[in-house]
């Protein structure tokens, strides 16, 4: 592991312990305190913690260092900040993986699916966010931009909220109407559901700390991210149908699903009649026989050669974007590039 990812991760029982203290504080008995603990501890840390790094790293970006350089205490108040978003994702995922009956995460069982667990997870989602308000409020309370901070999470989670609705109202399971999907819809759900948490925040929260915190600067970093955090749902697609299990820590559940992902969107573009009669018959159906003759059609039709053509494409244009970012009041190129690096051409 590299030592940036474990000086962060080392921050986390820190965390943990004020949460349980919190809980102690309004005389919870043990054994729900232990519960949050195992709560927190199965489904914040174990991900690629791509988001929460990047809070530290935009930091030091922004400041001209690097996040091995700033001191301690600088270090712990930004990694706070990245793991308030790992919660944040928590939440999602928790959620997410009911909503989406997932059979495994990060290559463990989803959190409902662990013995004991099932719909106790609903309550443990919203525990995980509120966790997020809990450490702001105590790091974070006298600070000129407290309040752009807690805003910030809130508009940020709408978004999110509004982007699974269209997800999941798209994807309906009684229903498979293949008319319904379009790519304009599937880049309105995916900009919602992944590319503002996933992408704005973290860069924004950095910005508001190191005082780069200009509208016009924080709609630069937006006008870029968002883009950026489309291609990174799109490589999630993807690798749902053509990632390993080993490979991304899940089970792909969208063509079952009936999701409006970009894969069956290429797709429906390409599909001869024949073809696409295949695709109405099989999609969103329960069943490995009938996702086996979707991607049968997928592969008759190059999906792969065409992501491919996708990703390239995209890469020059996010490229060309970032290359006209002003940096006259103190924004930098750099931080949109450390994250395109983080993601071109990812397989997990
Ligand atoms: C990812 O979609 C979207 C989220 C994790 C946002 C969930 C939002 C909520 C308000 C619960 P996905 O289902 O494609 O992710 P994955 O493939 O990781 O399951
Ligand atoms: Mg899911
Ligand atoms: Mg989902
Ligand atoms: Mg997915």
């Amino acid at each position: 592991m590299s030592d940036n990812k474990s000086r962060f991760l080392a921050e986390f029982p820190q965390l943990v312990s004020e949460l349980k203290d919190s809980l102690a504080n309004y005389g919870m008995p043990q054994e729900a305190i232990d519960w949050y603990e195992r709560n927190l501890n199965y489904n914040t840390p174990g991900g690629k913690l791509n988001r929460g790094l990047s809070v530290v790293d935009t930091f030091a970006i922004l400041k001209g260092t690097t996040a091995s350089e700033l001191p301690q205490a600088q270090y712990s108040q930004l990694a706070l900040l990245g793991w308030c978003i790992e919660l944040l994702q928590a939440y999602f995922l928790v959620a997410d993986d009911m909503m989406d009956r997932s059979i495994t995460r990060r290559g463990q069982p989803c959190w409902y699916r662990v013995e004991g667990v099932n719909e106790i997870a609903i309550n443990d989602a919203f525990m995980l966010e509120a966790a997020i308000y809990k450490l702001l409020k105590r790091h974070f309370r006298s600070e000129p931009y407290y309040i752009d901070l807690v805003e910030l999470f809130h508009e940020v989670t709408f978004q999110t909220e509004l982007g699974q609705l269209l997800d999941l109202i798209t994807a309906p399971e009684d229903k498979v109407d293949l008319s319904k999907f379009s790519l304009d819809k599937h880049s309105f759900i995916v900009i919602f559901k992944t590319a503002y948490y996933s992408f704005y925040l973290p860069v924004a929260l950095a910005m508001y700390v190191a005082g780069v915190s200009d509208s016009k600067d924080l709609k630069q970093a937006q006008d870029v991210l968002i883009p950026l955090g489309e291609y990174f749902q799109i490589q999630d697609d993807y690798l749902d149908c053509y990632g390993t299990p080993e490979q991304i820590g899940k089970i792909g559940t969208d063509i079952q699903d009936n999701k409006c992902s970009w894969i069956i969107n290429k797709a429906l573009q390409l599909a001869s009649p024949e073809q696409r009669k295949i695709l109405d018959e099989n999609y969103g159906k329960k069943g490995t026989q009938y996702e086996e003759k979707c991607k049968e059609v997928f592969n008759e039709l190059n999906i792969q050669k065409h992501y491919l053509e996708y990703e390239d494409q995209v890469a020059q244009q996010i490229k060309t974007q970032i290359s006209q970012v002003d940096e006259s009041r103190g924004f930098k190129q750099a931080v949109l590039t450390a994250f395109f690096n983080k993601i071109y051409k990812r397989s997990k």
